[in-house]
């Protein structure tokens, strides 16, 4: 177990999970649980950047019991809430003080999202983040961090600021490296194929929530953007659809021959209930065992805390040896 590479991932509690993160995060993650020793983490910090933390315990435990529903084994994986773990924010502050300005400015999330708040509401948090998102992964020396693809750039600075504190202190931290599928990576919102589909956009037709019940799946998919085409390959046909049929293909492994097979020639509207109805039996037990999870917040509370001391047993040791590096006075 112990000579395992180690995965770390995590998702932020602040709105209900999506298909996107469903496929182009919780699924790989499940599926690859075996190969690895993994920390699958509710990163509730990280959501404290939208200044708008409402229901913020009722969040993490959904999207805890989200992961569990999903396949998440406690036995296999150590699964933790990130505050429950102080460590988290003790080496944030240390990465940032070596995380020069000019790399956290070039970062296309922080941009994008502070290009919409007015400046009084861009907290230093948000401006910080990755630097956080760092420490989430350093801290646990981790070899493997499976994402999608939105989160390229947080891994590159996450990989670029480990190598200059190894620089500084000696080898103290693994260079992680990102895992992005190939298929399922950027699923894109329905009613809007130029934009990834995503849990903090507006309007809620262009994301189908995990806890979605079936007939409305069913409605978004219908609502979903195409065009008046009849193309149904994945180099000529327009975005709207291309999205389509790679949340197909992501679901059943069909390749693209199969895809032929089974569209040509029946026209955009079947496509769409086909990719509903292979939807709508994805989630069916994710939901049922979610809502069975939810039953019981003490179980889930118990499991949380024991996933936390299990962390806090590695968190310890990397931290250990970067205050000794450091050259801080120890506590006696
Ligand atoms: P927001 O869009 O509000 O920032 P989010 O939906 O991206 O939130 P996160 O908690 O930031 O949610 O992301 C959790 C994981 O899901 C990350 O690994 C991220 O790369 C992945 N992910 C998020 N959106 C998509 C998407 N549209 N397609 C594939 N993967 C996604
Ligand atoms: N920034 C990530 C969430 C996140 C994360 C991490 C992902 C926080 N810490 C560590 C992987 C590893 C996002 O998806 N927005």
């Amino acid at each position: 177990m112990a000579d395992r590479p180690v995965v770390f991932s995590g998702m932020q509690p602040d709105g209900v999970l999506h298909l996107g993160n469903l496929l182009g995060a919780l699924r790989p993650w499940v599926q690859e649980q075996s190969l690895y020793r993994n920390y699958f983490c509710v990163v509730d910090l990280h959501a404290l950047t939208r200044q708008e933390p409402r229901d913020l315990a009722q969040k993490t435990r959904e999207v805890a019991a989200l992961y569990l529903a999903a396949g998440i084994d406690p036995e296999q994986s150590t699964l933790l809430v990130q505050s429950h773990v102080p460590e988290h924010a003790e080496l944030a502050w240390i990465l940032g003080c070596f995380t020069p300005m000019g790399w956290l400015e070039r970062m296309t999330q922080f941009k994008d999202r502070s290009r919409k708040l007015s400046s009084e509401r861009i907290g230093s948090g948000l401006f910080s983040y990755p630097v956080l998102m760092a420490a989430d992964i350093l801290l646990y020396k981790t070899d493997l961090v499976p994402v999608g693809e939105d989160q390229r750039q947080h891994l590159e600075l996450t990989r670029n600021l480990a190598l200059r504190v190894n620089r500084i202190l000696g080898d103290t931290f693994v260079i992680p490296r990102a895992k992005i599928g190939s298929i399922g990576a950027r699923v894109m919102a329905l009613d809007d194929p130029s934009s990834k589909m995503s849990k903090s956009a507006d309007s809620e037709a262009g994301r189908i929530g995990l806890l979605d019940p079936p007939d409305r799946v069913r409605a978004k998919f219908r609502r979903a953007t195409t065009d008046s085409g009849t193309a149904v390959d994945l180099e000529t046909a327009s975005p709207g659809v291309q999205n389509l049929l790679e949340i197909y293909r992501s679901l059943t492994g069909a390749g693209e021959r199969e895809l032929a097979e089974v569209f040509q020639g029946k026209g955009y509207g079947r496509l769409k209930e086909v990719v509903a109805d292979v939807v709508i039996q994805e989630l069916e037990p994710i939901q049922r065992r979610c809502h069975d999870l939810l039953q019981d917040p003490v179980a889930l509370d118990r499991l949380l805390a024991d996933g936390a001391a299990r962390a806090r047993g590695s968190a310890g040791a990397t931290m250990a040896q970067v205050r000794q590096r450091l050259g801080m006075l120890p506590a006696r």
